[in-house]
């Protein structure tokens, strides 16, 4: 079965719909016939800030929501990326493989620095695509299912090891990048061309799986719409409908076009009602799944040691080829 790998930092108290229909949906799917490894993203969630108490309780919580949502334990490696020193051993061996001008292209370093300016910015989240790239490397997948913000970081990622392959020896696979178009960027709901964002997004701008489902469903009722009345997908003149008819189209497994004829002729806040119980409709057994699955965090650690063994070995087994073909000397 074709391997897929892929990752989410535990940076909030939630995952969010853009989290969620970008990528997440798409690992509870390839679970099915692909051998699956899927991490909690700690060592990238320390590129800003944490506080050393909420970084572990969300790290827990991030393992309870995707249980939650459907990932099986029993397919699929769920493990804690801190939990496996090779992604960070393999991250210096790839970091001395990147040119710094290369390196500096990342836009999403350009984003995230922008605010407090690049000098306030750690050089953890400047090399941060490095690291990924390693944790990706590491378990030679054939694909890597997210969300389209990540697309650069792919590229990066396959550059790195076809350098790698070529200046050593074929060590890795160049992975493809698995983005659904439908869903790859779920917009803010108060700035519906911006990205839905856990760092950027206000919150009314963002709905969150763990939410009351009343916020939820308000925030839905609040979402900003667009000039004219007619509810009809099309990105550039009407992004804010748009990205609810995503959101509606994806939810319900319903298409686009079969939306757009129920909806003719009716107004925005028809559309925005009905989304609002569709919506609640789908987080509130999500949300009391997550919170009953977080009652018992012997479980919830049973579930992070079993998917460590399992990544460990393929890891393992990865970092050791590196280690031979860079010309680093075996230990006995
Ligand atoms: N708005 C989005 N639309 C589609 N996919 C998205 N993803 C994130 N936002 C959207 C995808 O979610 C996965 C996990 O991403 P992450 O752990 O890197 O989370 P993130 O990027 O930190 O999430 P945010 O909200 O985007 O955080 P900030 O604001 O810190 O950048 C990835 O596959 C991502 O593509």
């Amino acid at each position: 079965r074709p391997r897929v790998l892929s990752g989410i930092q535990p940076t909030a108290d939630s995952f969010h719909f853009g989290n969620y229909l970008g990528a997440l949906r798409q690992w509870v799917d390839l679970q099915r016939d692909h051998q699956p490894f899927f991490f909690i993203a700690d060592l990238h969630a320390i590129t800003v800030e944490q506080d050393p108490k909420v970084l572990r309780e969300r790290t827990l919580r991030a393992a309870a929501q995707l249980l939650a949502m459907g990932i099986d334990p029993e397919r699929s490696a769920i493990f804690v990326q801190s939990q496996i020193p090779a992604h960070a051993q393999l991250s210096w061996v790839l970091q001395c493989l990147t040119g710094f001008g290369e390196a500096r292209r990342m836009t999403q370093f350009k984003d995230k620095s922008a605010k407090g300016g690049e000098g306030a910015a750690s050089v953890g989240l400047f090399t941060y695509p490095i690291l990924q790239a390693a944790d990706i490397l590491l378990y030679r997948p054939h694909y890597v299912p997210v969300g389209e913000d990540q697309r650069q970081h792919l590229e990066l990622t396959r550059d790195l090891a076809q350098r790698f392959n070529h200046r050593y020896k074929k060590t890795f696979r160049l992975p493809e990048p698995y983005i659904l178009k439908s869903t790859a960027k779920i917009t803010d709901l108060q700035d519906p061309t911006a990205k839905m964002s856990k760092s950027a997004s206000s919150p009314g701008g963002i709905i969150e799986l763990l939410d009351d489902p009343k916020v939820s469903a308000k925030k839905i009722r609040s979402a900003v719409t667009d000039s004219g009345s007619d509810i009809r997908f099309d990105v550039e003149e009407k992004p804010g409908i748009s990205n609810l008819l995503t959101i509606y189209s994806s939810l319900t497994a319903r298409s686009i076009a079969d939306l757009e004829e129920e909806y003719a002729g009716k107004g925005y806040g028809d559309l925005k009602k009905d989304l609002a119980d569709v919506v609640v409709d789908f987080v509130t057994p999500f949300r009391d799944r997550t919170l009953e699955l977080l009652e018992d965090q012997q479980q919830l650690s049973d579930v992070i040691e079993q998917g460590r063994q399992t990544a460990s070995e393929v890891a393992q087994a990865t970092l050791a080829d590196v280690w031979q073909r860079v010309g680093f000397v075996a230990a006995n």
